[in-house]
């Protein structure tokens, strides 16, 4: 049943912004390099935008590809909505031709919702930390520079407990979509993380809600002098009726490193219809395929992930196991990262990892 309807759907196609780039490149690219990314960057405008309820407006960058929305409160389109979360500020952005909504928080520039047709497709814990002490648990938290705990920083790294900036804002000129993009550079870092990473870098994190669904693309360059190396995953939380009635498509007989058994590799599952989880499962799957599947039987709901540069992919739930979230049946973590092999940029280089999540 579940194998029929991903053979029925398929896989829409997608171009990503970063098929316009090589994996690694000098400096000089960043600029000349054509495509909507970059294009995004060019002119600078005001966007409609509504604070705390009321209209104004607000400075943002938009590009030849991209359109500014004018100030109108009568725009029924409004494309974004600044609020406070907690201590947090927090954005959400529309794409009404295609009934989307994510919502993003600035400390950590982490998704904490995409709503596709109402339907909300990330699980976000009732425990979540608002606070701006800790990572939010749900969404998709960003791990950079380091996945997990292999390194010199605390597990998953920096990147999903710094406060980030909004950089730009824009939509289309058709309005098939719409974007924002947030920064984050070693100036944002405090004194202790300077000294564990000390490394001078520029991350944007581009969110973009279209008819093709939600893309993420998440950019470093190395703005220093010395070469530097990291480890980067899309920590996705979705949302699932149970995590024991999903199956997971594409990491079939694909070698894995188990963090529940000492780091051990092994050959892979080599269960063809789809893994289910019926135990606490921690994973990293080496060279993954670069479109996965999940299907929630309960929901009858497919969630497809294309990623690029990102070879490995996580899998985890821990189904129950001391310090489990008490909304651990509700979640399924498939990350799409580079993590077995740490990517390496020389001063000038950058990097650009992708993932385009669909659901019905
Ligand atoms: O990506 C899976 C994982 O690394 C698991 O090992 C588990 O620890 C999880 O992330 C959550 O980590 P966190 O630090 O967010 O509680």
């Amino acid at each position: 049943m579940a194998f029929c309807c991903l053979a029925v759907i398929g896989y829409l196609p997608f171009v990503p912004v970063s098929s316009l780039w090589t994996t690694t490149h000098p400096k000089s690219c960043w600029k000349r390099r054509s495509g909507s990314y970059s294009a995004f960057r060019r002119k600078i405008g005001r966007v409609s935008c509504v604070v705390e309820g009321s209209s104004q407006n607000m400075e943002v960058k938009s590009g030849a590809d991209w359109k500014i929305l004018e100030s109108d409160s009568s725009d029924q389109q409004q494309m974004a909505i600044l609020s406070k979360v907690g201590n947090l500020e927090q954005i959400t952005l529309h794409h009404a031709p295609s009934n989307q909504q994510v919502q993003v928080v600035l400390f950590g520039a982490t998704v904490t919702s995409w709503k596709k047709n109402q339907v909300e497709r990330f699980f976000l814990s009732q425990e979540a930390d608002f606070s701006g002490q800790k990572p939010i648990r749900g969404g998709i938290p960003l791990c950079f520079p380091q996945f997990g705990p292999y390194g010199p920083l605390a597990q998953h790294g920096f990147a999903r407990i710094s406060y980030w900036h909004l950089k730009q804002m824009g939509t289309t000129q058709d309005r098939s979509a719409n974007g924002l993009i947030l920064s984050l550079s070693n100036q944002d870092l405090n004194s202790a993380l300077i000294s564990s990473w000390p490394f001078l870098f520029t991350a944007e994190y581009q969110i973009i809600l279209g008819f093709d669904g939600l893309e993420t693309h998440f950019r470093v360059r190395n703005d220093g002098e010395e070469p530097f190396s990291f480890t980067f995953a899309f920590h996705n939380y979705f949302d699932v009726s149970d995590v024991s009635s999903c199956q997971i498509f594409g990491l079939e007989n694909i070698p894995y490193c188990d963090r529940r058994k000492n780091d051990e590799w092994s050959e892979g599952e080599e269960n063809l219809s789809g893994f289910q989880m019926m135990e606490p499962v921690d994973r990293i799957y080496s060279s993954t395929p670069d479109e996965l599947a999940i299907f929630d039987s309960s929901k009858l709901q497919i969630i497809k992930i294309k990623k690029y540069h990102l070879p490995d992919s996580t899998l985890w739930n821990p189904f129950g196991i001391q310090g489990s979230d008490p909304g651990w049946k509700r979640f399924l973590c498939l990350e799409p990262g580079a993590i077995k092999s740490p990517i390496h940029l020389k001063p000038g280089e950058e990097w650009q990892g992708s993932q385009l999540i669909q659901s019905e």
